[in-house]
């Protein structure tokens, strides 16, 4: 049977920037319903990787380019995951793969709140791939918040990773939570009501852009830990 390593390989010969694992138990910490084992029972193991995205888009003077870079970074993790259930199907091994977005099923139109069948920025923490933000967003060491996050699920027991344990938010930034034009962020999670129409903003002809990314674009971590930009 295939082994961690060369799943990690594998994994990462598909294009992933970065692997982890996570056990099934860490998860035990999630709402009813979003728990892996609400998704399949048999999971003993969720396997995540991120795609670096690349960055300069953010700084375009109009939101077409960052819009256009985010759906491929979907597109591409999308078609990874695919690509390595097909792999390790091949090798014995029965995963079940995660959209990095769309679709999901719950939905409170009231609140406009929508939640992925896993939260994704969750399974990357547990599996060791970065730490939460006060954006709300996962920030790795090496690439920052600048990563597409996917996931698989499967029945093998596999040796989790190391949980990060750097910090990734000074004390007392809060550039994020003041930079949000919509002030959609608390620090501990997002509004989605207010975020909602600045980051899925309708243009007359119909086109859904992301008009607003400015708790990703001002950051100071954007690019990792240590990686200093001045933003403007
Ligand atoms: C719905 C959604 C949105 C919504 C809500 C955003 C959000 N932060 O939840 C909207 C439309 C607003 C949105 C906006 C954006 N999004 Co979005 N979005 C998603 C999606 C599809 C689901 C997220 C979700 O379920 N949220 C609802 C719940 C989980 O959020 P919560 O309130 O913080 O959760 C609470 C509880 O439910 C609980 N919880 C839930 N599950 C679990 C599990 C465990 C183990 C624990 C302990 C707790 C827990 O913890 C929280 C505290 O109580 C994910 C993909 C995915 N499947 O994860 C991408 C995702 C979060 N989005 C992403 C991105 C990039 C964006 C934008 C930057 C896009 C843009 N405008 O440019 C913005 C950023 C806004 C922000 N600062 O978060 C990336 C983030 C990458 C990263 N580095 O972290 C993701 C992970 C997509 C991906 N695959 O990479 N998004
Ligand atoms: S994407 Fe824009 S509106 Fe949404 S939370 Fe980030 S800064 Fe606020
Ligand atoms: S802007 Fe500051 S508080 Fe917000 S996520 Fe980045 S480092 Fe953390």
């Amino acid at each position: 049977m295939i082994n961690k390593e060369e799943i990690k390989e594998l994994v990462l010969g598909c294009g992933a920037d970065l692997f982890g694992v996570a056990s099934r138990d860490r998860f035990d910490v999630a709402p009813e319903g979003f728990h892996p084992c609400d998704i399949y029972s048999q999971t003993r193991s969720v396997i995540v990787f991120a795609i670096r995205v690349p960055s300069e888009s953010l700084f375009a003077d109009n939101p077409v380019p960052y819009t256009h870079t985010n759906t491929l970074a979907m597109q591409k993790v999308d078609l990874m995951t695919f690509e390595i259930s097909v792999e390790l199907e091949k090798a014995g091994v029965r995963t079940v793969v995660i959209p990095t977005d769309d679709p999901y099923l719950h939905w409170e139109e009231t609140a406009q709140q929508g939640k992925g069948i896993l939260s994704l920025r969750h399974a990357g923490y547990l599996a060791g791939l970065g730490k939460l933000g006060r954006n709300n967003l996962l920030i790795n060491k090496e690439y920052g918040n600048m990563i597409q996050i996917g996931a698989l699920l499967t029945d093998l027991e596999l040796e989790p990773d190391p949980i990060a344990e750097y910090e990734v938010c000074p004390t007392h930034c809060r550039i994020c939570l003041d930079n949000c034009p919509a002030q959609a962020l608390t620090g501990e999670t997002v509004i989605q009501e207010y975020c909602r129409p600045l980051s899925n903003y309708e243009t007359t002809k119909g086109f859904v852009l992301k008009k607003c990314f400015e708790c990703r674009r001002k950051c100071p971590r954007t690019f990792g830990i240590n990686k200093f930009f001045m933003m403007s």
